[in-house]
């Protein structure tokens, strides 16, 4: 299958008229050196033109492959025509009245959509945020509520945020919490599925070591709720072992205890399906969503059982611009162009591509411990030859080098040695194949 045409009417190509970064994006990094807080970092300094397709078009001319869509964001493809024209119309007609004033309609049909998506058949109901971290905070507050509990159970290299609840619950120190706590107290973390690094152990039995840290540490009666990644996003692209995920969900259950799924970097279709909880069948108590629902613009949610998401207070969710209605129309128009574009199945032939790459790059290449992920969301994990020790040098010069042949590349992971791809469901084939012969030129180079 080859890529619909939402190229944004940009040349699908990947060429370079300057070094990188060009003189222009070295003027305007100067500028953002005098003028942006030190504290926002930059992994790949070209400042933006415009982008579409599977391509980031800088402000000297060179012309990118996107292979991260700004962190798993514009999955539908960056300024999607379906996206741009809803937001654009929204626009004109109104920008804002606050939901909690005087609603309307579009943000109760992203409400219906991610209700009609998510899985499970049961009666659900959604709320609507502006950040992942803001969703993650109001599963909590929605879970506490619902408990009267106030334990949170997190897993080790989670990731959920950067707000004080969501740092705490975040398990890597570098970046992200160095110097930032206290913390939010009541957050407990118990061990995860790494199938790469847990030896002979499956997932049943990992599971089994998290509940039973549950039981002996918290409490299960305490505790209001599970937290997961379904694939580990920032920790490190990790696909649990089959059974660990079932295994903590019905521990939940028969506890008490809400389930539940932070999809915000793996929902909507990143993964080959909506939501990566279905490659194990799992039907969360609560699920939170962001970066690809609305196709760049800033909207999250949390949807899930009605009994649940009715418990609070009325009045007890919200904030001035939860829900934006330029932010629901772009939702609106990014799940119409997944739904009428077989975005899932796009995700799958991604997948079917790269995968015989990567392995083809790890025959010869003993650096590559694993090699990992589903659809749209795959990474290597990238080792000293013959031992599992993250090799997070090699991961930084084979980014570099990615980045000045014109690939747009992110690393992750706790060890930060696991290299990512999150191509844009609009890259077509030829560039996605261009970005791997690039990335196996890297390694020649690198390793
Ligand atoms: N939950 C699973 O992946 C965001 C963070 C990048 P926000 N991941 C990218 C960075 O360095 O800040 C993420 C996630 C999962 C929650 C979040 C948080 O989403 O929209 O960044 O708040």
């Amino acid at each position: 299958m080859t890529a619909v045409s939402v190229d944004n009417g940009i040349s699908q190509q990947r060429r370079l008229v300057t070094s990188i970064p060009g003189p222009v994006s070295t003027a305007l990094l100067a500028r953002k050196d005098g003028a942006v807080s030190a504290g926002v970092g930059i992994t790949l300094p070209v400042f933006v033109d415009k982008a579409g397709g599977g391509v980031i078009v800088d402000v000297d001319g060179n012309s990118l492959i996107d292979m991260g869509s700004g962190i798993a964001v514009t999955t539908a493809g960056n300024a999607n025509p379906y996206v741009a024209d809803a937001v654009a119309a929204q626009a004109h007609a109104f920008t804002h009245t606050c939901f909690m004033v005087t609603p309307y309609a579009g943000y109760v049909e992203v409400c219906e959509a991610l209700n009609r998506l998510t899985p499970g058949d049961h009666p659900k109901r959604s709320a609507l945020f502006n950040s992942g971290a803001e969703a993650v905070e109001n599963a909590v507050k929605v879970a506490r509520s619902f408990t009267r509990r106030q334990a949170i159970v997190v897993l080790e290299h989670g990731y959920h945020g950067r707000t004080n609840l969501t740092m705490g619950m975040t398990a890597k120190n570098m970046p992200y919490k160095n110097g930032f706590g206290p913390f939010a107290p009541e957050i407990y973390r118990v061990p995860t599925s790494y199938p790469f690094r847990d030896g002979p152990h499956g997932g049943k039995e990992v599971a089994l070591w998290a509940t039973t840290r549950i039981e002996k540490e918290i409490g299960g009666h305490n505790v209001a709720a599970i937290i997961v990644e379904p694939i580990q996003g920032e920790g490190g692209f990790i696909v649990p072992a089959p059974g660990y995920l079932t295994a903590l969900a019905e521990y939940a259950a028969a506890n008490g205890i809400v389930f539940v799924a932070d999809e915000i970097q793996s929902g909507f279709c990143r993964s080959g399906d909506w939501f990566a909880s279905e490659h194990e069948n799992i039907v969360p108590d609560l699920i939170t969503t962001a970066k690809g629902i609305a196709g760049g613009m800033p909207l999250s949610g949390l949807t899930g059982r009605a009994d649940i998401m009715d418990a609070v207070h009325a009045g007890g969710l919200g904030g001035t611009y939860g829900g934006n209605p330029v932010a629901c129309a772009g939702a609106l128009g990014a799940i119409r162009w997944m739904e009428e574009n077989d975005a899932c199945g796009r995700a799958r032939a991604i997948e079917s591509i790269m995968v015989p790459r990567l392995r083809d790059i790890q025959a010869n290449l003993p650096h590559v411990g694993d090699i990992r992920g589903r659809g749209a969301m795959l990474a290597i994990e990238l080792v000293e030859p013959g031992t599992t020790n993250p090799n997070g040098t090699l991961a930084a010069d084979l980014n570099k080098f990615c980045h000045r042949n014109g690939v747009v590349t992110l690393t992750t992971g706790t060890y930060g040695n696991v290299f990512r791809f999150l191509p844009p469901l609009t890259m077509p084939d030829h560039l996605l194949e261009e970005a791997l012969s690039v990335l196996q030129q890297g390694f020649e180079e690198c390793a």
